[in-house]
């Protein structure tokens, strides 16, 4: 570790907890932290790691609502499930705290005051939209109208889901409030913001200039933020969950979930350290890391290092590794339309896989633009990569061991050019390796602990010490004996990566876990018992991965068949005016069909003789995509006769069928509802 620093504070994003955590988070925050933390602790460095839930905020209310519930409820069950599925694939935090406790309340509550007490906030009036039923202000989420973009029903007042246009309420047709149905209407009220106009030179001085190491996407966002201007933020809210505002004046007013959120990871550490936690939090020598995914940069870069300056004495971040977003066989993941693979599921689904999902989502990191996780791939990277290289390699090591030398590492002898040169290669990945992880490169990071792998099992393909047995079993020691040493090199390059495995390897080999003896010789001394083989990794099998996907082709056919409702539910806008006159043009009539044929090399049109009453006659028809000839024969069903004859394919077509279109483009004709003689008038 850098010198400047003697410990290292890690904190990863703390989810929502209005839902559970899926795969895009994993990959985006959770699992790159703890690569991060497993690595530096291996090293014997002081680590700190903190996390928690976030469990403030507009869309956990609506929720409680929605589920006929309070916020605590809703915030207890997601909090549990959470911690669960972390400490399930092995992301063990030092705390998981949350920001509903009553340490972390006092703790926000304090730290406004202070601002508030050395006049580093401002106030200002505004006007926001109130329900005067329920007699509170409403955030925009709890506005909803009718979209001015597309017309949808129930947009919100923040963002239109259907056409996912950004709105603000004003915008809305028709706005209702979602709590009582009343018309909200505006009424002032004041909140408090923190003015980062006057951070802005100095948020240039520190990142900018100081820290262009950052990555290019995290270092691009803040920039293109500081370009645009920075403007005073509100740090209150009109809202009745979340820490009240602690001065007088402020009754009903919460602080905004962006201030007490980050607020939290300090508040878990004081959980956890009641009286140690300032040594992390304060003193010069401490390394703070945060991990977040994009969307959060501008919280983690520019508000909270406002606010942790203006309050004075804190540490600021050493680096915000952001990563870009995960997405799903192709589609952007979404709690709310379910697409998503989440954690605690695939830990019931995949029960000890844990490891292969850590794998994946590092070899497909999004770390600098977004990517993709399919199940395919998964499948693949397992059984071709964890189980065809790394478990192959280390079973034929420890099989054989147990086969020649019963069990015991047997010693090496001469080396030959080709176990020297396989040696020789293990100190250089070692130091990739660590090159990448403290430089936040955990893909590459990843390939060089995969290269060992592939080093070792290639040595033994190379080597063949069990065609060597025949002849010279002096060389079966010395093959062997590498072997092992590269499987305990393995066993702490997959620590941070694949930490079951790696344990489990520890485990069989009876190998330390020590960064410093990666590529050592000799690790593993000559005589030296060793277990019994074990195995690594599991096959990952096609009915596993089929029944995964045919779950996903549900949760897409169940949004394709919403969507296909909610379209068939636009009604067109009302035409132009006419006036009876032009209506009492129009002779139409009921007839019937008489017969039916498609009209060749078209897939739309049907040719219909129908009689009218008046007498027989053919009309082209483009409802060949709905009707089949054989639905037609004999339907009653209304035509405009005095339509202008058309030639349509060569086919002369004296009218029109009267069809009724739903929004989603589905046609029906029109039929009386009971029979009448063809050629009545419709008027
Ligand atoms: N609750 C996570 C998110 O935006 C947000 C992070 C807070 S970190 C202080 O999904
Ligand atoms: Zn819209």
């Amino acid at each position: 570790m850098d010198k400047k620093y003697k410990r290292t504070l890690v904190t990863c994003a703390l989810p929502y907890a209005n839902g559970p955590v899926h795969i895009g988070h994993l990959a985006g925050v959770y699992v790159p932290a703890d690569i991060y933390v497993r690595y530096l602790r291996m090293r014997g460095e002081d680590v700190l790691y903190v996390c928690g839930s976030d469990e403030h905020g507009v869309p956990i209310t609506i929720k409680a609502r929605q589920q006929g519930c309070t916020p605590q409820d809703i915030v207890d069950k997601y909090h549990n499930i959470i911690d669960n599925s972390f400490r399930d694939l092995g992301i063990n935090f030092d705390i998981y705290g949350r920001t509903s406790s009553k340490v972390h309340e006092k703790n926000a509550s304090e730290f406004f005051k202070k601002l508030y007490d050395d006049g580093k906030f401002i106030t200002r009036e505004s006007e926001q939209y109130y329900d005067p039923e329920a007699k509170t202000f409403l955030a925009d989420r709890y506005i909803v109208g009718t979209c001015p973009k597309c017309g949808a029903e129930g947009a919100y007042g923040d963002q239109c889901e259907k056409c996912g246009s950004t709105l603000s309420p004003e915008e809305l047709i028709n706005p209702k409030s979602k709590l009582s149905g009343a018309e909200p209407v505006k009424k002032k009220t004041t909140h408090w913001y923190l003015p980062l106009e006057g951070y802005e030179q100095w948020l240039r001085e520190w990142i900018l200039e100081g820290h262009k190491e950052w990555r290019p996407n995290v270092y691009g966002q803040v920039k293109s933020w500081l370009d645009g201007g920075l403007q005073p933020r509100a740090v209150t809210r009109d809202l009745d969950w979340g820490v009240p505002v602690p001065v007088e004046g402020a009754e009903g007013k919460v602080l905004y979930v962006w201030f007490d959120a980050p607020i939290g990871y300090i508040s878990n550490t004081q959980e956890l350290l009641p009286n140690d936690w300032e040594k992390w939090w304060k003193s010069e020598d401490t390394k703070l890391v945060h991990f977040i995914g994009k969307d959060n940069i501008v919280f983690h870069c520019i508000v909270f290092p406002s606010m942790l300056k203006a309050y004075g004495g804190y540490v600021l971040p050493e680096n915000v590794p952001a990563n870009e977003f995960l997405n799903l066989e192709g589609d952007k993941i979404s709690t709310s339309r379910g697409w998503a693979v989440w954690a605690h599921e695939y830990v019931r689904d995949f029960p000890g896989q844990q490891d292969a999902l850590r794998y994946v989502l590092t070899a497909n990191a999004p770390e600098t633009k977004d990517n993709d996780f399919s199940w395919k791939d998964f499948q693949t990277r397992n059984n071709s990569e964890l189980v065809a290289i790394f478990g192959n390699f280390v079973n034929r090591a420890v099989v054989l061991t147990h086969k020649y030398f019963g069990g015991k590492v047997p010693a090496a002898g001469t080396l030959e050019d080709i176990d020297k040169e396989v040696l020789g290669q293990i100190p250089e990945l070692k130091a990739s390796l660590e090159h990448n992880i403290e430089g936040y490169h955990f893909r590459e990071a990843l390939k060089d602990a995969m290269s060992i792998a592939r080093l070792g099992n290639k040595y033994m393909s190379d080597t063949e010490p069990w065609k060597v047995a025949k002849t010279d079993m002096d060389r079966v020691s010395t093959i062997l004996n590498i072997s092992l040493q590269i499987c305990a090199d393995l066993a702490i390059a997959f620590e941070p990566f694949t930490p079951f495995a790696a344990a489990r390897l520890r485990e069989m080999l009876g190998s330390p876990l020590d960064w410093n003896v990666l590529g050592r010789p000799q690790v593993l001394p000559a005589g030296h018992q060793i277990g019994e083989a074990a195995l690594l990794f599991n096959k990952i099998e096609d009915a596993a991965i089929d029944a995964q996907l045919a779950r996903l082709d549900r949760i897409r056919a169940e949004r394709e068949a919403a969507a296909a409702a909610e379209a068939a539910k636009q009604v067109a806008p009302q035409k132009e005016e006419c006036t009876f006159e032009d209506f009492e043009k129009m002779d139409i009539r009921t007839a019937t069909v008489l017969e039916a044929e498609r009209v060749p090399k078209t897939d739309k049109l049907l040719k219909l003789t129908i009689d009218t009453g008046l007498d027989k006659r053919v009309i082209v028809s483009g409802i060949a995509e709905y009707y089949s000839p054989e639905d037609m024969l004999g339907k009653q069903i209304c035509i405009l006769a005095n339509l202008k004859p058309r030639t349509i394919k060569g086919i002369e077509s004296h009218g029109m069928i009267l069809m009724a279109k739903q929004g989603d483009g589905k046609m029906r004709f029109i039929t009386p509802q009971e029979a009448l003689a063809n050629g009545s008038q419709i008027g």
